[in-house]
């Protein structure tokens, strides 16, 4: 008798499915949409991860079902292909990165395939083919006419092996998150977007969308609305500084105040401080920190006493000292706070190491204070004078209106988001279509010039000064001024990994369009997205950057709505069997080509499909692999075996509640 053979059996469909085009998204179908989306992968040279299989097995059974419901499917795939990871291989091996993506992506491709996952193989992507990053450019230059794209003088993260800025995010626990290396804070130029203008609508706008619970609160906490005041301190025969607090009720019980170390104001003071030598060498050793050691909850507070300098409390005129400290933040609120030690627990420790008067000013509405401790909670005033017995919320509001009243202060809504450092010093990226001239400043690259090609050189290591690799190619960088014909130079940064993925699900609507990123009508049809699913890690940033940039595009009427994706979701990892994250170093990573040479792809696919709860982290099992093997094997078995008697009422019940328990279970 015949065996139960996957490979066989998948070849057999696989060739099926191709041939009937089965898979094919038809633009303007009257069937009504769907539009399914997975996160597109970056194809690296280790192949494809049973993590991907996880998250791509799941909606290709959800695309599976709609199309049989009747529904005109688009479930696409692509290549999220610039990025350090290639570079770093390049630099390494001595293979082009343009040759390496190609090979990487033959491989992806490959496996893909023989997963037998459904995607329209026509609408496939590669942000690095300039046929694509044209359009990344051409966004950019949409984004720099409406001012969103422009140049700041900024710290950024540097890391000294990679030599490249990073983004915060790309520094874990303040070392490198490719190379572990610990990172350092240099001034550079940058080109920045921003994503902060659009912080209120990012903010407002995902409360009508169905992404899960946690991905919703992430973005919000992200974002980081805060709602306070805004108060100026006097400092006398000096600049005041401003301090943003949500605290107003706590304002007689401010006993110093803090600022930043780069304030702006610093330079001033310290000329007139009893400890100049001191504070400059305090605030040399806060350069050489980064952001997040600074302000980390855990780690002990420093800071340095301006001696002889005092700051005006504008409530009740009393005078309090002023410091520098590193763990207020330069580029938050006013870049300086006003400290209450009896009320805030950072304050407090403060406080306590450096001998700061404590004074409560705010009692529990039960009297259970605990000694030794701030009370961080609201209650009622005391030792407020006349906003005594108050409650908190009330005094908010009454001190900030007598502020505000005494040109003091005022009502302010502050945002955690930052502006996206958007340069990257790196050659394996989309060129910033930017053109400096020595006569007319900064312009921008006609749109009829798009591409910028990335130049095809030998050489791509990072220069030792931190420009990007692309400064060195002269031949390159040598232009003329599009607006004045005069010599000058083409902009060396590259745009972060983040810039492709920004907008492709628009790309994939309409992907061979060589007039535009994509027809607007075909938008019209296939937007927005119905599902995408993705990993946790890409809940802040790519999730963020790619609604700012599609909210950007709906504003200026080139997309037709103003989210990109109706609902998200995320896979959980796919552990190894013993636990940990499956890695190299640890040896223990499951290759799905072994398991498909072993079980198919189809005891694969079920396999990752049962392990458990979507959402959650799971160790890979080959016992449960085997038994959703076992069970592939039984029910072929049993279909061969009764597939010509004939049907009884009994059964064809059990099909229909089958049918009707499953298509219920699938979403
Ligand atoms: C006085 C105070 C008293 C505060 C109190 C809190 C409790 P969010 O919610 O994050 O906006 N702060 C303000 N600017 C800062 C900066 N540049 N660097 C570090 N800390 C800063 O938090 C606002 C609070 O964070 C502010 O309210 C301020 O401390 C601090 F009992 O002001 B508060
Ligand atoms: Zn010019």
């Amino acid at each position: 008798m015949e065996r139960y053979n996957p490979e066989k059996i998948e070849e057999k469909w696989q060739k099926k499915w191709e041939k009937s085009s089965l898979n094919k998204a038809e633009d303007f179908s009257k069937k009504p949409k769907k539009y399914i989306l997975v996160e597109f992968p970056y194809p690296s040279g280790d192949g494809l991860h049973v993590g991907h299989v996880r998250s791509y097995s799941a909606l290709d059974a959800v695309s599976r079902k709609k199309r049989m419901e009747g529904y005109n499917v688009l479930y696409p795939i692509g290549y999220d292909a610039f990025g350090l990871p290639t570079e770093n291989y390049a630099i390494k091996t001595g293979i082009h990165p343009t040759k390496a993506t190609e090979e990487n992506i033959q491989i992806f491709k490959k496996q893909l395939k023989r997963l037998g996952l459904s995607f329209d193989w026509d609408r496939e992507i590669n942000t690095t083919d300039p046929k694509y990053y044209k359009w990344t450019q051409w966004i950019f230059l949409q984004l720099y006419k409406k001012g969103l794209a422009y140049q700041d003088e900024i710290p950024i993260n540097w890391c000294p092996s990679c030599k490249i800025g990073l983004a915060n995010e790309e520094v874990i626990d303040g070392k490198c998150e490719r190379c572990k290396t610990e990172t350092e804070q240099k001034k550079k130029k940058q080109w920045m977007l921003k994503i902060t203008e659009y912080a209120e609508k990012l903010l407002q706008d995902i409360k009508d969308l169905d992404y899960s619970e946690k991905i919703k609160i992430q973005q919000i906490n992200w974002i980081g609305k805060s709602e306070g005041t805004i108060i100026e301190f006097e400092i006398p025969k000096n600049e005041s500084a401003k301090v943003f607090t949500t605290r107003a009720d706590t304002i007689f019980g401010v006993t110093a105040l803090v600022l930043a170390p780069e304030h702006k104001i610093i330079q001033e003071l310290k000329e007139k401080a009893e400890n100049k030598k001191e504070v400059e060498e305090y605030i040399k050793q806060a350069k050489k920190k980064t952001e997040l050691e600074r302000t980390d909850l855990e780690k002990e507070k420093t800071g340095v006493p301006l001696k002889g300098i005092y700051a005006i409390n504008p409530i009740n005129k009393k005078e309090i000292p002023v410091w520098i400290g590193d763990y207020v933040v330069a580029t938050y609120g006013g870049g300086a706070v006003m400290v209450v030690p009896a009320h805030d627990k950072r304050d407090y420790e403060f406080a306590k190491k450096y001998n700061i008067e404590i004074k409560r000013v705010i009692k529990p509405k039960e009297e259970k204070q605990l000694e030794g401790q701030a009370y961080t909670d609201y209650g009622i005033l005391v030792n407020s004078e006349k906003f005594n017995n108050l409650p908190s919320k009330k005094a908010i509001k009454e001190i900030t209106e007598y502020l505000e009243k005494n040109n003091k202060g005022k009502k302010e809504t502050n945002y955690h988001l930052r502006d996206w450092v958007f340069s990257r010093q790196h050659y394996w990226g989309e060129p910033i279509p930017i053109i400096h001239c020595e006569k007319c400043g900064i312009v921008p690259v006609p749109e009829k010039d798009l591409p910028v090609e990335l130049p095809y050189v030998e050489k791509y290591k990072p220069t030792d000064t931190g420009e990007s690799p692309l400064a060195n190619i002269k031949e390159w960088v040598n232009t003329r001024c599009p607006k004045c014909q005069g010599p000058a130079k083409r902009e060396t940064d590259t745009m972060p990994n983040w810039a492709g993925s920004s907008w492709y699900f628009l790309r994939y609507c309409d992907p061979h369009n060589k007039e535009e990123f994509a027809n607007y009508e075909k938008l019209e049809y296939w937007m927005p997205v119905d599902w995408y699913n993705g990993g946790m890690e890409h809940t802040t940033l790519h999730l963020l950057y790619s609604r700012f940039w599609h909210k950007f595009l709906y504003d200026q009427k080139l997309v037709p709505t103003k989210e990109p994706y109706l609902k998200r979701r995320s896979h959980g990892m796919v552990l190894a069997p013993d636990g940990r994250k499956m890695s190299k170093s640890f040896g223990n990573v499951i290759n799905p080509d072994e398991v498909i040479k072993g079980y198919g792809a189809d005891s694969l696919r079920l396999y990752e499909m049962f392990m458990g709860p979507f959402e959650e982290a799971i160790s890979w099992s080959t016992e449960g692999l085997e038994g959703c093997y076992r069970f592939l094997k039984k029910a072929w078995y049993s279909l061969k075996e009764n597939i010509k008697k004939e049907s009884t009422k009994e059964i064809t019940q059990k099909l229909h509640q089958t049918i009707k328990k499953i298509t219920e279970d699938i979403e």
